[in-house]
């Protein structure tokens, strides 16, 4: 006769297979199917620790549990196994019978524009060209030599605070404190052209400056310069009139009011501030321009001492330099009431700038 425990342990055996067979019959879901999986096989799962018993048995009577212990144990785990497979075939099934939309959506196309600065300077240098100029590349990291001493300002010279410059830690370079500097203005390329070109010639200069600005609507401390460096025989201030004209009215058209006044750059003799006037207040004076006129450029027939610099003869040749930056000009020309739209980044006003 079998013992006692050999009985409860088959019985037992056959419960858990029936049960369970009938559970796994029924779930729905991967998660319903691995909760059986670990209470049947998990560490202390029911299936798991049946063997735990076997010592207990006679060895005859182990002959007869250890098949039927292996025998439920496979039936659970290939019915487990097959129950996984039907699940996810039934989650396949549905969502092929899902009718997906998958229209493509339709993308908001994107087309790269050209910045409004570059455009403008786009119209100037085209303009120049017209006329004879060529353009001229100065380095927007400059000695102070260029920047300033060769351009007629002394170290010391009152005239330098007109310009807020930003000076490179150059000891470590071995160059003395205060040579070396982002240069100010396009004007350092005045005595470079001239060392580099014999005269006569028409030269233009159009690239980046820095300055140590209080950054409000009209200034920025990042900002573009256009230049104009003439070395011909017999050059007036007629000529600087003229050039004005010409430039100003073909980028504002025909009723753009201009005016010149004198103002003092020591790098030339006489000097004019050149303004146009302000489109937002015509005139009248506003937070945008102050009193009525943006100031557009500097100019003036270059200083005798400057030409010498450059190795020109100042009884033979005369200069025209001149001054004026382009973001300004964008702003008058686009009416914009803040510079600071330009260095912004911002694609979306940018682009709207027509
Ligand atoms: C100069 O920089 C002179 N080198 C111009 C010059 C050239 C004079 C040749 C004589 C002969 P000024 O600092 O005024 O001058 O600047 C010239 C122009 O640059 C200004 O009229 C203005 O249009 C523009 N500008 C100056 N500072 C700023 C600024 N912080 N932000 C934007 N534009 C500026």
């Amino acid at each position: 006769m079998q013992s006692f425990l050999l009985t409860e342990m088959e019985n037992k055996l056959n419960e858990l297979k029936a049960d369970h067979l009938q559970q796994i019959k029924r779930a729905q879901t991967l998660q319903e199917l691995d909760d059986i999986f670990l209470k049947l096989f998990g560490k202390n799962g029911q299936i798991t620790l049946v063997p735990k018993d076997f010592p207990s048995l006679p060895k005859e009577e182990l002959k007869t549990i250890a098949p039927l212990f292996n025998q439920v144990k496979n039936n659970l785990e290939q019915a487990i196994k097959e129950q996984r497979s039907a699940v996810r075939e039934k989650s396949y099934q549905k969502l092929n019978e899902e009718a997906l939309d998958i229209q493509p959506v339709a993308l908001q196309q994107r087309s790269g524009f050209i910045h409004p600065v570059i455009k403008i300077e786009n119209e100037i240098i085209e303009l120049f060209e017209k006329l004879g100029f060529f353009r001229f590349e100065a380095p927007q990291i400059d000695s102070d030599q260029y920047n300033f001493e060769l351009l007629n300002i002394p170290a010391g010279h009152p005239a330098r605070d007109l310009w807020d410059t930003l000076y490179i830690d150059s000891q470590k370079y071995g160059i003395n404190p205060g040579q070396l500097l982002l240069r100010t203005h396009t004007s350092n390329a005045q005595v470079r052209v001239m060392e580099k070109v014999k005269p006569p010639f028409r030269a233009m200069i159009i690239d980046r400056c820095f300055r140590y600005e209080n950054i409000d609507p009209r200034h920025e401390h990042t900002l573009e310069q256009f230049e104009v460096v003439l070395v011909e025989k017999g050059l007036s201030m007629a000529n600087l009139q003229y050039l004005s004209e010409y430039f100003l009215k073909n980028i504002f058209g025909q009723d753009i009011k201009v005016r010149m006044r004198p103002k003092y750059y020591p790098f030339v003799e006489p000097g004019v501030g050149v303004d146009g006037e302000c489109i937002f207040c015509y005139g009248k004076g506003c937070k945008i321009c102050g009193e009525g006129w943006l100031e557009l450029a500097g100019a003036g027939m270059i200083h005798p001492k400057v030409l010498k610099n450059g190795g020109i003869n100042p009884q033979e040749f005369s200069g025209i330099a001149w001054g004026f930056g382009p973001e300004r000009m964008a702003m008058l020309k686009y009416g914009l009431a803040d510079i600071r739209i330009f260095n912004s980044g911002n694609l979306t006003e940018l682009e709207k700038i027509k």
